[in-house]
């Protein structure tokens, strides 16, 4: 069965644009692509800004096939794991799948940060603005701004 599957995705590290851009074309199932969003970082050390997105599959697979894309993705970007919340060249999460809950040592879905961080909820509502809690609010462009890819 075909059901609305969500991925986020986040570079900070790199040539962020790229990495996003290959990750995308590299995914199954694709439906719809939010707009890019340059984002503040969120938690870890000093860092750089992240380009953060969110893809619309649909998809029958489940959310461990998902996970394994993702990792997938993030090896071929040649992500090192050296430091948690630390920046990266990718980052791809499974956010939400329509009717699937996972409550796994390395896998839970629905993502369990996704309602508190604006760099998911926002491109996230441009997609799916039913599953945006009501009280979230916006936290304006000082947070999460419109990021346009450079022109070839
Ligand atoms: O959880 C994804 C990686 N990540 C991000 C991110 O994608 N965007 C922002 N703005 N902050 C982040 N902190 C981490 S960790």
């Amino acid at each position: 069965m075909t059901r609305r599957a969500f991925l986020g995705l986040g570079s900070n590290l790199g040539d962020r644009w790229a990495h996003l851009n290959h990750a995308i074309g590299r995914l199954p199932d694709v439906v719809k692509v939010s707009s890019i969003w340059e984002t503040a970082p969120v938690g870890g050390p000093d860092q750089d800004n992240y380009l953060n997105v969110v893809v619309q599959l649909a998809t029958d697979r489940t959310a461990r096939q998902l996970l394994a894309v993702c990792r997938e993705r993030e090896e071929e970007a040649e992500r090192i794991r050296a430091e948690r919340w630390g920046p990266r060249t990718l980052d791809v999460d499974v956010l939400w799948i329509d009717g699937e809950r996972v409550d796994e040592h390395d896998l839970v879905v629905p993502h369990p940060r996704m309602f508190e961080r604006a760099f998911v909820l926002i491109p996230l509502r441009e997609l799916a603005p039913d599953l945006i809690p009501d009280h979230f609010v916006d936290p304006g462009p000082e947070v999460v701004w419109p990021w346009t890819p450079p022109v070839e």
